[in-house]
């Protein structure tokens, strides 16, 4: 049930905000819409029948005078066709169900993805996503890169869910349904776009304050856009020329934030917060939750806890000027 609905939509960049199980843009996620139709059919066959057998009796068998209040229906005792008739195909159906569901959770669990498939492992931490392509080197947070597959040349995204501290869930529902990410467990699922532009999803399992800003952007890019990405994130940012850049570099190392913050080809090299060394090439701040502008980054800055309260990363108590240049600094990581 593997089918490629190839797909008349244009191939850009818009946001596909409707977080819509009933519009599937990815192989999982078409075979669960296709199995969630055929039972919404069968019930609804089945709501049919009993409603309107029941409609059938009330209007037929209604009092109709007084008279009726003499008269008893004729009453059937043990009659083996109804018996039957009232047993035997609930049973089928219910057999059928069993057997597509099964098919379709193997064709899931268990799929055969080609060599060409596309390796990340996904680390939900408390309220953020860590990301790791372990085939090429890259290292990032929170916006999700991955290729568009085509029905000729295949490259779905297998994805490791793993998590840092408590139980997450990652759920993009136009690509798949909803997988956990348990601590010291590694749950595996796949994702195969067939329409470029950026998915919206959330972390569906309540871990704390900001759960709810917990936000997942699956950006799904042209294969050669993609290679384009993977080749920019790969290389280290150059080292600032800026003067105020210059200092900005000096003032995040001499505040500690690479403690927790890892920018390659700096002494920072924490891994308790999000990789910084591409920050600038993100489109949002703090996990999805605002637009990554100077403004917000500012306020992010001066204090995190006003943007994000109950966020995992302190007020570092910057003065104003540490603010600016560190800002013009982190411009510089695209
Ligand atoms: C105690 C660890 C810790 C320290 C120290 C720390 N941060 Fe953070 N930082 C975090 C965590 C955790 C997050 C993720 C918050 C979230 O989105 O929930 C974060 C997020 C960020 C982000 C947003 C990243 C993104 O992709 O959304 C920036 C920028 C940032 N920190 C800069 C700094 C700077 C600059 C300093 C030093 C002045 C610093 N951090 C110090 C833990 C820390
Ligand atoms: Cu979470």
């Amino acid at each position: 049930m593997l089918t490629w609905v190839p797909t008349a939509r244009a191939q850009d960049s818009t946001i596909r905000s409707i977080q819509n199980i009933f519009d599937p843009l990815s192989a999982p996620a078409e075979t669960i819409y296709q199995t969630s139709l055929l039972v919404l059919a069968v019930c609804a066959g089945i709501f049919l029948i009993v409603a309107g057998l029941l409609t059938y009796a009330i209007i037929r068998y209604r009092r109709r005078g007084p008279e009726d209040d003499h008269e008893e229906p004729p009453q059937v005792y043990g009659s083996a066709a109804i018996e039957l008739a009232w047993t035997v195909p609930p049973i089928l159906i219910v057999v059928m169900l069993v057997l597509v569901t099964a098919r379709t959770i193997g064709e899931i669990q268990h799929p055969k993805l080609p060599e060409s498939a596309e390796n990340i492992r996904v680390i939900g931490h408390r309220f953020w996503w860590e990301l790791r392509y372990p085939k090429h080197g890259v290292v990032t947070a929170n916006e999700i890169h991955v290729p568009l597959s085509d029905r000729k040349k295949r490259i779905p995204t297998q994805m490791v869910l793993e998590s840092a501290d408590v139980i997450h869930g990652f759920w993009v529902p136009q690509l798949n349904g909803k997988t956990m990410l348990v601590p010291n467990y590694r749950n595996t699922m796949w994702i195969e776009p067939f329409a470029t532009g950026i998915y919206l999803g959330n972390c569906t399992v309540l871990c704390g304050e900001q759960h709810a800003n917990m936000l997942i952007r699956v950006i799904v890019d042209p294969p050669a856009v993609y290679k384009k990405w993977l080749e920019s994130q790969r290389q280290p940012p150059p080292p600032p020329s800026d003067p105020q850049a210059v200092e900005g570099q000096k003032q995040f190392i001499a505040n500690a934030c690479g403690t927790c913050h890892t920018i390659q080809n700096t002494a920072a090299n924490g891994v308790f917060g999000p990789d910084l060394t591409h920050f600038s090439s993100r489109a949002t701040l703090g996990s999805g939750m605002a637009p990554n502008d100077d403004e917000n980054l500012r306020n992010w800055l001066e204090d995190p806890q006003v943007l994000k309260p109950g966020c995992r990363m302190p007020d570092m108590h910057l003065t104003k000027d540490q603010v600016d240049v560190i800002l013009a600094y982190l411009g510089t990581l695209k």
